[in-house]
């Protein structure tokens, strides 16, 4: 065999072993809650988000985050599109539940659930917003307050919505066209009650010691080669997932079973997402992994798994190395995002799509990890985007943050932190599909803002 064949063959293994951690998918910032979105050739995931700093003792949420993905791997960090400043009328500064974001006739719309006041809508022109509040007010009109959470939606074959929520029962509305009312002729002034059935949420025993169902809150609908599926929280805390099934939208629905059981690596709470995306199908939902996590600091997660013949959900684990292999590989040789990271330790990211996120508090020894990059042919020259009122270095390693050395690109004093340059270095001829390295090296404190990068031929 060909001597370059045989070193690429060993490299694509070498960069397969090196995939230790990919869980969870954002080390930045902790993220709950995951609603992830299939549109066009890339995968959106809309997340809660709790502050690094929790007040009471309880959830302290101010805003909803997003990031992308085009290859299951390497996450892009669109920083905060909404939060509960989005709503003029509301005089909460906290409660910022779990979201989810849908896209129809070019338009996404984002529900919320803000907590104590209800389910929410906002609408954007763009997957990244900006999103901006098209009501004035709550969009489900019911007093159920505190139970009105977790709102789920999704369009059926036959142009009409449905919007799902609840804890500890589940509601639903049939939202018109617009996405942005419902039809209030049904159910109570249009709220639909489900009918909480052992049949169709599984048998549990209530704290206070009576019957109930299993289900608890989160649920996630959608449907599957005409099978509609609503997943969501059970048996109370700590929560698992489980599962019903109904041929029709609005039911009835049949209890399926777990899908991803408690486990001393979680959160109390559970929270999960299903999508299919290129062929593959995966499930989101969070832990408390990340340092200094907790039941109020989560990060979210994903697992590749496959459904049953018979359309049921396996029984899926909880895992570290999360994604094992990508959908697709990275193209160095066009502009990427710093803030594109399959891993990474001790790096925030700061801004928002409009403003621009950049990865910040860069500190010595602080690295970036992108995974699957292919650098075919080869990559000789190097540049990054960074500001700074410091002088630092890159390093730019292959496969593990102490791998091959193949760079070394210096970023100067630019003035001020904001004031961005772009900085050349040459680098050894890589090639092939490596694992990318970017590990920060410089004084003490913080060194420099970094912005883009990208390999020259
Ligand atoms: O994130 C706040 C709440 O915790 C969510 O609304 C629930 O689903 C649980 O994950």
């Amino acid at each position: 065999m060909h001597r370059k064949v045989i070193l690429s063959i060993i490299t694509v293994f070498l960069s397969g072993m090196s995939v230790y951690a990919q869980n969870p998918i954002v080390q930045t910032y902790f993220t709950a809650d995951p609603a992830p979105m299939v549109y066009n050739d890339t995968v959106y995931v809309y997340t809660s988000h709790d502050e690094d700093s929790t007040k009471a003792n309880f959830f302290t949420m101010y805003d909803w985050r997003c990031y992308s993905t085009a290859d299951m791997v390497n996450w892009t960090d669109h920083g905060a599109v909404a939060s509960l400043k989005s709503f003029k009328w509301l005089e909460k500064d906290n409660g910022a539940w779990a979201p989810q974001c849908i896209e129809r006739n070019g338009k996404f719309y984002l529900y919320v659930p803000i907590h104590g006041t209800g389910v929410c809508v906002l609408v954007a022109d763009s997957p990244y917003g900006p999103f901006t509040d098209p009501l004035g007010k709550k969009l489900v009109d019911s007093d159920h307050l505190w139970q009105d959470i977790d709102p789920t939606v999704f369009v059926d074959d036959d142009g009409q919505a449905y919007l799902y929520w609840g804890n500890p029962s589940v509601w639903y509305v049939k939202l018109n066209e617009d996405m942005i009312s419902y039809d209030k002729s049904i159910g109570d002034n249009g709220v639909v009650s489900v009918e909480m059935t052992t049949e169709s949420f599984g048998e549990s025993v209530r704290p206070d010691g009576t019957p109930g169902t299993k289900y608890v809150e989160g649920p996630w609908f959608y449907k599957r080669n005409n099978l509609y599926y609503l997943l969501y929280a059970v048996n109370g805390i700590p929560e698992s997932i489980g599962y019903s099934t109904s041929h029709s939208p609005t039911g009835a629905w049949e209890y399926k079973g777990l899908i991803m059981e408690r486990h001393p690596k979680l959160a109390f709470t559970n929270h999960s997402g299903v999508i299919d995306f290129k062929g593959n199908s995966y499930f989101f939902y969070h832990n408390e992994a990340l340092p200094n996590g907790g039941g109020f600091r989560r990060s979210t997660c994903v697992e590749q798994f496959e459904y049953n013949a018979d359309g049921s959900i396996p029984s899926i684990a909880p895992t570290v190395e999360g994604i094992k292999t990508g959908v697709a590989c990275l193209n160095p040789f066009k502009r990427n995002e710093a803030e594109t990271i399959a891993w990474s330790e001790s790096v925030k990211t700061k801004g928002d799509r409009k403003k621009g996120v950049y990865v910040s508090q860069i500190n010595n020894g602080d690295y970036i990890k992108v995974r699957s990059v292919d650098f075919a042919k080869g990559a000789k020259m190097f540049q990054a985007t960074a500001a700074s009122i410091e002088s630092g270095k890159i390093e730019i390693r292959l496969d593990t943050k102490d791998g091959q050395l193949v760079g070394v690109c210096e970023i100067e004093n630019t003035g001020s932190i904001d004031s961005w340059k772009t900085f050349t270095t040459k680098v050894d001829k890589v090639e092939g599909i490596h694992d990318l390295y970017f590990v920060f090296k410089g004084n003490e404190g913080e060194l420099f803002n970094f912005d883009a990068w990208q390999f020259c031929e």
